[in-house]
Protein backbone atom coordinates (compact mmCIF):
# COMPACT_ATOMS: atom_id res chain seq x y z
CA UNK A 1 0.00 0.00 0.00
CA UNK A 2 1.35 3.22 -1.30
CA UNK A 3 2.18 6.07 1.65
CA UNK A 4 0.58 8.92 1.81
CA UNK A 5 0.91 12.09 -0.29
CA UNK A 6 2.56 14.96 1.28
CA UNK A 7 3.48 16.95 -0.96
CA UNK A 8 0.69 16.90 -4.00
CA UNK A 9 1.64 18.06 -7.18
CA UNK A 10 -1.42 18.94 -9.18
CA UNK A 11 -1.85 22.30 -9.48
CA UNK A 12 1.64 23.39 -8.72
CA UNK A 13 4.72 24.77 -11.33
CA UNK A 14 7.12 21.93 -11.77
CA UNK A 15 10.42 22.84 -13.46
CA UNK A 16 12.42 19.48 -15.08
CA UNK A 17 16.02 20.59 -15.18
CA UNK A 18 17.34 18.57 -17.84
CA UNK A 19 14.38 18.56 -19.47
CA UNK A 20 16.08 17.60 -22.94
CA UNK A 21 18.11 14.29 -21.65
CA UNK A 22 17.35 10.38 -20.98
CA UNK A 23 15.56 10.78 -17.39
CA UNK A 24 14.21 14.11 -17.82
CA UNK A 25 12.42 13.64 -20.76
CA UNK A 26 11.22 10.27 -19.10
CA UNK A 27 9.84 12.88 -16.12
CA UNK A 28 7.74 15.23 -17.92
CA UNK A 29 5.99 12.68 -19.93
CA UNK A 30 5.20 10.92 -16.14
CA UNK A 31 4.09 14.33 -14.95
CA UNK A 32 1.42 14.29 -18.07
CA UNK A 33 -0.61 12.21 -15.33
CA UNK A 34 -0.15 14.83 -12.33
CA UNK A 35 -2.41 17.71 -13.59
CA UNK A 36 0.75 20.27 -13.40
CA UNK A 37 2.31 22.77 -15.28
CA UNK A 38 5.54 21.72 -16.28
CA UNK A 39 8.36 24.64 -16.55
CA UNK A 40 11.18 23.77 -18.66
CA UNK A 41 14.50 25.64 -20.03
CA UNK A 42 17.13 24.98 -22.98
CA UNK A 43 20.97 25.13 -22.32
CA UNK A 44 20.74 28.40 -24.79
CA UNK A 45 17.95 30.04 -22.42
CA UNK A 46 19.80 28.92 -19.29
CA UNK A 47 22.97 27.91 -18.62
CA UNK A 48 22.98 25.78 -15.25
CA UNK A 49 26.52 26.14 -14.79
CA UNK A 50 26.05 30.21 -14.86
CA UNK A 51 24.72 30.85 -11.18
CA UNK A 52 23.31 34.69 -12.15
CA UNK A 53 21.53 32.97 -14.99
CA UNK A 54 20.04 30.12 -12.68
CA UNK A 55 18.96 32.46 -10.74
CA UNK A 56 17.28 34.73 -12.67
CA UNK A 57 15.51 31.80 -14.05
CA UNK A 58 13.80 30.63 -10.67
CA UNK A 59 13.40 34.23 -9.78
CA UNK A 60 11.48 34.42 -12.98
CA UNK A 61 9.43 31.20 -13.29
CA UNK A 62 9.16 31.09 -9.48
CA UNK A 63 9.03 27.33 -9.29
CA UNK A 64 6.93 25.27 -6.32
CA UNK A 65 8.75 22.20 -7.19
CA UNK A 66 11.90 21.27 -9.32
CA UNK A 67 13.32 17.92 -10.45
CA UNK A 68 16.90 18.27 -10.55
CA UNK A 69 17.81 15.67 -13.57
CA UNK A 70 20.53 17.79 -15.49
CA UNK A 71 24.06 16.74 -14.97
CA UNK A 72 26.97 15.98 -17.56
CA UNK A 73 26.51 12.18 -17.86
CA UNK A 74 28.72 9.45 -19.57
CA UNK A 75 29.48 5.99 -19.70
CA UNK A 76 33.03 4.60 -17.73
CA UNK A 77 35.58 5.53 -20.66
CA UNK A 78 33.83 9.24 -20.66
CA UNK A 79 34.54 9.21 -17.04
CA UNK A 80 37.94 7.84 -16.99
CA UNK A 81 38.88 10.49 -19.69
CA UNK A 82 37.43 13.66 -19.16
CA UNK A 83 37.62 13.80 -15.50
CA UNK A 84 37.63 17.42 -14.90
CA UNK A 85 34.46 18.60 -17.26
CA UNK A 86 32.33 15.86 -14.97
CA UNK A 87 33.53 17.34 -11.78
CA UNK A 88 33.35 20.93 -12.76
CA UNK A 89 30.12 20.89 -14.44
CA UNK A 90 28.42 18.39 -12.45
CA UNK A 91 29.34 20.54 -9.24
CA UNK A 92 28.41 23.84 -10.60
CA UNK A 93 25.10 22.06 -12.16
CA UNK A 94 24.05 21.19 -8.16
CA UNK A 95 25.45 23.91 -6.72
CA UNK A 96 23.56 26.60 -8.49
CA UNK A 97 20.17 24.90 -8.69
CA UNK A 98 20.33 24.12 -4.97
CA UNK A 99 20.71 27.63 -4.10
CA UNK A 100 18.24 29.47 -6.22
CA UNK A 101 16.08 26.89 -5.96
CA UNK A 102 16.66 27.85 -1.74
CA UNK A 103 16.72 31.99 -2.33
CA UNK A 104 13.49 31.52 -4.36
CA UNK A 105 11.11 29.28 -1.56
CA UNK A 106 10.77 26.42 -3.88
CA UNK A 107 8.88 24.42 -2.09
CA UNK A 108 10.57 20.64 -2.96
CA UNK A 109 13.34 19.85 -4.59
CA UNK A 110 14.34 16.49 -5.79
CA UNK A 111 18.15 15.91 -6.82
CA UNK A 112 19.11 12.57 -9.05
CA UNK A 113 22.18 10.82 -7.45
CA UNK A 114 23.85 7.42 -8.95
CA UNK A 115 24.60 3.68 -7.91
CA UNK A 116 28.11 4.52 -9.07
CA UNK A 117 29.13 7.24 -5.89
CA UNK A 118 28.83 4.14 -3.57
CA UNK A 119 32.19 2.09 -2.16
CA UNK A 120 33.62 0.29 -4.92
CA UNK A 121 33.46 -2.41 -1.93
CA UNK A 122 30.32 -1.42 -0.99
CA UNK A 123 28.14 -4.66 0.89
CA UNK A 124 26.08 -6.37 -1.68
CA UNK A 125 23.17 -5.23 -2.02
CA UNK A 126 24.05 -2.14 -1.10
CA UNK A 127 21.95 -0.10 1.40
CA UNK A 128 22.00 3.60 1.75
CA UNK A 129 24.34 4.09 4.79
CA UNK A 130 27.06 2.48 3.07
CA UNK A 131 27.78 5.83 1.44
CA UNK A 132 30.92 7.03 2.07
CA UNK A 133 32.13 4.29 3.96
CA UNK A 134 34.74 3.29 1.60
CA UNK A 135 37.02 4.20 -1.52
CA UNK A 136 34.75 4.77 -4.38
CA UNK A 137 36.09 3.52 -7.95
CA UNK A 138 38.23 5.20 -9.81
CA UNK A 139 37.15 5.52 -13.18
CA UNK A 140 34.04 7.76 -12.17
CA UNK A 141 35.18 9.09 -8.75
CA UNK A 142 34.91 12.89 -10.26
CA UNK A 143 31.29 12.13 -11.36
CA UNK A 144 31.02 10.40 -8.20
CA UNK A 145 32.29 13.29 -5.46
CA UNK A 146 29.90 16.08 -7.62
CA UNK A 147 26.76 13.89 -7.32
CA UNK A 148 28.45 13.21 -3.42
CA UNK A 149 28.54 16.84 -3.18
CA UNK A 150 25.24 17.15 -4.74
CA UNK A 151 23.46 14.88 -2.10
CA UNK A 152 25.34 16.84 0.73
CA UNK A 153 24.37 20.53 -0.71
CA UNK A 154 20.49 18.66 -0.54
CA UNK A 155 21.20 18.08 3.19
CA UNK A 156 22.85 21.04 4.40
CA UNK A 157 19.94 23.13 3.13
CA UNK A 158 17.64 20.81 4.65
CA UNK A 159 19.24 21.25 7.80
CA UNK A 160 20.63 24.69 8.20
CA UNK A 161 17.13 26.54 6.14
CA UNK A 162 14.47 23.83 6.28
CA UNK A 163 14.66 23.30 2.68
CA UNK A 164 12.38 20.42 1.40
CA UNK A 165 15.09 18.84 -0.74
CA UNK A 166 15.46 15.59 -1.31
CA UNK A 167 17.65 12.83 -3.25
CA UNK A 168 17.65 9.71 -5.17
CA UNK A 169 19.93 7.30 -6.20
CA UNK A 170 19.23 5.62 -9.44
CA UNK A 171 21.10 2.73 -10.73
CA UNK A 172 22.55 2.14 -14.46
CA UNK A 173 19.88 3.48 -16.41
CA UNK A 174 18.55 2.90 -20.32
CA UNK A 175 15.33 4.04 -22.15
CA UNK A 176 14.33 6.45 -24.64
CA UNK A 177 16.63 9.10 -25.95
CA UNK A 178 19.65 7.17 -24.62
CA UNK A 179 23.36 7.91 -25.67
CA UNK A 180 24.49 5.57 -28.74
CA UNK A 181 27.83 7.54 -29.45
CA UNK A 182 30.32 4.12 -28.86
CA UNK A 183 32.64 6.52 -26.72
CA UNK A 184 30.68 8.30 -24.19
CA UNK A 185 27.66 5.88 -23.70
CA UNK A 186 26.77 3.15 -21.06
CA UNK A 187 26.90 -0.21 -21.78
CA UNK A 188 23.70 -1.28 -22.99
CA UNK A 189 22.82 1.42 -25.69
CA UNK A 190 26.42 0.39 -26.74
CA UNK A 191 25.42 -3.21 -26.83
CA UNK A 192 22.26 -2.66 -28.91
CA UNK A 193 24.42 -0.37 -31.58
CA UNK A 194 27.10 -3.06 -31.82
CA UNK A 195 25.12 -5.28 -32.52
CA UNK A 196 22.46 -4.15 -35.01
CA UNK A 197 25.15 -2.31 -37.24
CA UNK A 198 27.45 -5.97 -37.32
CA UNK A 199 24.33 -7.56 -37.88
CA UNK A 200 23.60 -5.23 -40.72
CA UNK A 201 26.97 -5.39 -41.53
CA UNK A 202 27.27 -9.64 -41.99
CA UNK A 203 30.06 -9.10 -39.19
CA UNK A 204 30.73 -12.47 -37.47
CA UNK A 205 31.63 -10.92 -33.54
CA UNK A 206 30.90 -7.51 -31.83
CA UNK A 207 33.29 -6.51 -29.35
CA UNK A 208 32.66 -5.63 -25.69
CA UNK A 209 34.73 -3.66 -23.20
CA UNK A 210 36.87 -5.27 -20.22
CA UNK A 211 36.15 -8.95 -19.32
CA UNK A 212 32.10 -9.27 -19.19
CA UNK A 213 32.27 -10.33 -15.37
CA UNK A 214 31.12 -7.08 -14.12
CA UNK A 215 27.63 -7.37 -12.51
CA UNK A 216 25.34 -4.61 -13.37
CA UNK A 217 21.80 -3.52 -12.35
CA UNK A 218 19.71 -1.45 -14.85
CA UNK A 219 16.56 0.58 -14.56
CA UNK A 220 14.37 1.51 -17.22
CA UNK A 221 14.11 5.87 -17.56
CA UNK A 222 10.45 5.46 -17.45
CA UNK A 223 10.72 3.47 -14.52
CA UNK A 224 12.68 5.97 -12.90
CA UNK A 225 10.41 8.97 -13.73
CA UNK A 226 8.15 6.94 -11.93
CA UNK A 227 9.68 6.45 -8.69
CA UNK A 228 10.83 10.05 -9.32
CA UNK A 229 7.25 11.53 -8.81
CA UNK A 230 6.56 9.00 -6.12
CA UNK A 231 9.52 10.19 -3.85
CA UNK A 232 8.49 13.63 -4.92
CA UNK A 233 4.67 12.79 -3.18
CA UNK A 234 5.59 10.59 -0.65
CA UNK A 235 9.18 11.46 0.87
CA UNK A 236 10.31 13.98 2.75
CA UNK A 237 13.57 13.35 4.65
CA UNK A 238 17.19 13.88 5.21
CA UNK A 239 18.91 10.45 4.10
CA UNK A 240 18.96 9.93 -0.14
CA UNK A 241 16.54 6.62 -1.56
CA UNK A 242 17.99 4.20 -3.78
CA UNK A 243 15.99 3.24 -7.24
CA UNK A 244 16.54 0.76 -8.62
CA UNK A 245 15.06 -2.50 -10.21
CA UNK A 246 16.51 -5.48 -7.68
CA UNK A 247 17.89 -7.81 -10.10
CA UNK A 248 21.65 -7.26 -11.85
CA UNK A 249 23.44 -9.62 -14.31
CA UNK A 250 26.96 -10.38 -15.86
CA UNK A 251 27.35 -7.85 -18.55
CA UNK A 252 28.53 -11.11 -20.64
CA UNK A 253 24.90 -12.19 -20.25
CA UNK A 254 23.13 -8.38 -21.01
CA UNK A 255 25.58 -9.08 -24.38
CA UNK A 256 23.43 -12.11 -24.93
CA UNK A 257 20.19 -11.04 -24.04
CA UNK A 258 20.97 -8.06 -26.61
CA UNK A 259 22.13 -9.96 -29.23
CA UNK A 260 19.07 -12.69 -28.90
CA UNK A 261 16.90 -9.23 -29.04
CA UNK A 262 18.36 -7.66 -31.99
CA UNK A 263 18.73 -11.14 -33.76
CA UNK A 264 22.27 -11.28 -34.11
CA UNK A 265 23.85 -14.43 -34.16
CA UNK A 266 27.81 -13.81 -34.36
CA UNK A 267 30.55 -14.38 -31.36
CA UNK A 268 30.86 -12.13 -28.60
CA UNK A 269 34.53 -11.16 -27.89
CA UNK A 270 36.33 -9.25 -25.20
CA UNK A 271 38.54 -6.58 -24.90
CA UNK A 272 40.66 -6.16 -21.86
CA UNK A 273 42.29 -3.30 -22.76
CA UNK A 274 38.96 -1.31 -21.95
CA UNK A 275 38.24 -0.93 -18.08
CA UNK A 276 35.52 -3.39 -16.03
CA UNK A 277 35.21 -0.74 -13.08
CA UNK A 278 33.61 -1.90 -10.15
CA UNK A 279 32.71 -6.12 -10.41
CA UNK A 280 29.21 -5.00 -8.72
CA UNK A 281 26.95 -2.10 -7.46
CA UNK A 282 23.47 -3.75 -6.93
CA UNK A 283 21.69 -1.49 -4.84
CA UNK A 284 19.05 -2.46 -1.74
CA UNK A 285 15.52 -1.43 -3.08
CA UNK A 286 13.95 -2.30 0.71
CA UNK A 287 13.38 1.58 2.17
CA UNK A 288 11.84 2.46 -1.59
CA UNK A 289 9.80 -1.19 -1.46
CA UNK A 290 8.35 -0.27 1.99
CA UNK A 291 7.07 3.03 1.19
CA UNK A 292 4.70 1.05 -1.69
CA UNK A 293 6.98 1.48 -4.96
CA UNK A 294 8.69 -1.02 -7.37
CA UNK A 295 9.84 -1.60 -10.77
CA UNK A 296 7.59 -2.42 -13.64
CA UNK A 297 9.46 -2.92 -16.95
CA UNK A 298 11.56 -6.11 -17.49
CA UNK A 299 14.69 -5.84 -18.58
CA UNK A 300 13.81 -7.74 -22.31
CA UNK A 301 10.82 -5.95 -22.52
CA UNK A 302 12.50 -2.98 -22.04
CA UNK A 303 15.84 -3.31 -24.41
CA UNK A 304 12.78 -4.58 -27.46
CA UNK A 305 11.25 -1.05 -27.11
CA UNK A 306 15.18 0.69 -26.61
CA UNK A 307 15.94 -1.54 -29.93
CA UNK A 308 12.30 -0.64 -31.38
CA UNK A 309 12.71 3.16 -30.91
CA UNK A 310 16.52 3.28 -32.00
CA UNK A 311 15.35 1.49 -35.65
CA UNK A 312 12.24 4.44 -35.66
CA UNK A 313 14.84 7.48 -34.93
O1 LIG B 1 27.71 1.35 -18.53
P1 LIG B 1 29.14 1.58 -18.25
O2 LIG B 1 29.91 2.43 -19.20
O3 LIG B 1 29.27 2.27 -16.82
O4 LIG B 1 29.93 0.17 -18.11
P2 LIG B 1 29.51 1.78 -15.34
C1 LIG B 1 29.32 -0.92 -17.47
C2 LIG B 1 30.17 -2.16 -17.73
O5 LIG B 1 29.98 -2.56 -19.10
C3 LIG B 1 31.69 -1.93 -17.58
C4 LIG B 1 31.24 -2.81 -19.71
O6 LIG B 1 32.25 -3.07 -16.97
C5 LIG B 1 32.16 -1.82 -19.03
O7 LIG B 1 33.52 -2.22 -19.20
N1 LIG B 1 31.12 -2.63 -21.17
C6 LIG B 1 31.26 -3.64 -22.06
C7 LIG B 1 30.88 -1.49 -21.83
N2 LIG B 1 31.16 -3.17 -23.31
C8 LIG B 1 30.91 -1.83 -23.21
C9 LIG B 1 30.69 -0.80 -24.16
O8 LIG B 1 30.71 -1.02 -25.39
N3 LIG B 1 30.45 0.45 -23.69
C10 LIG B 1 30.43 0.73 -22.34
N4 LIG B 1 30.16 1.99 -21.94
N5 LIG B 1 30.65 -0.23 -21.38
C11 LIG B 1 28.94 4.28 -14.96
C12 LIG B 1 29.64 5.52 -14.45
O9 LIG B 1 29.76 3.17 -14.61
O10 LIG B 1 27.68 4.10 -14.33
C13 LIG B 1 28.76 6.72 -14.67
O11 LIG B 1 30.89 5.66 -15.13
C14 LIG B 1 27.32 6.47 -14.25
O12 LIG B 1 29.29 7.78 -13.93
C15 LIG B 1 26.79 5.13 -14.68
O13 LIG B 1 27.25 6.56 -12.86
C16 LIG B 1 25.44 4.85 -14.06
O14 LIG B 1 28.28 1.15 -14.82
O15 LIG B 1 30.78 1.00 -15.20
Amino acid sequence: MPSEVIFPLAGKRVWVAGHRGMVGSAIVRRLADENCEVVTATRSEVDLKNPAQVQAFVADKKPDALFMAAAKVGGILANDTYPADFLYDNLMIAANVTEAAYRNGVGKMLFLGSSCIYPKLAPQPIPEDALLTGPLEPTNEWYAIAKIAGIKLAQAYRKQHGCDFISAMPTNLYGPGDNFDLNTSHVLPALIRKAHEAKVAGADHITLWGTGAPRREFLHANDCADACVFLMKHYSDFEHVNVGSGEDLQIIDLARLVCEVVGFTGEIRTDTSKPDGTMRKLMSGDKLKAMGWSARIGLKDGIEGVYQGMLLA
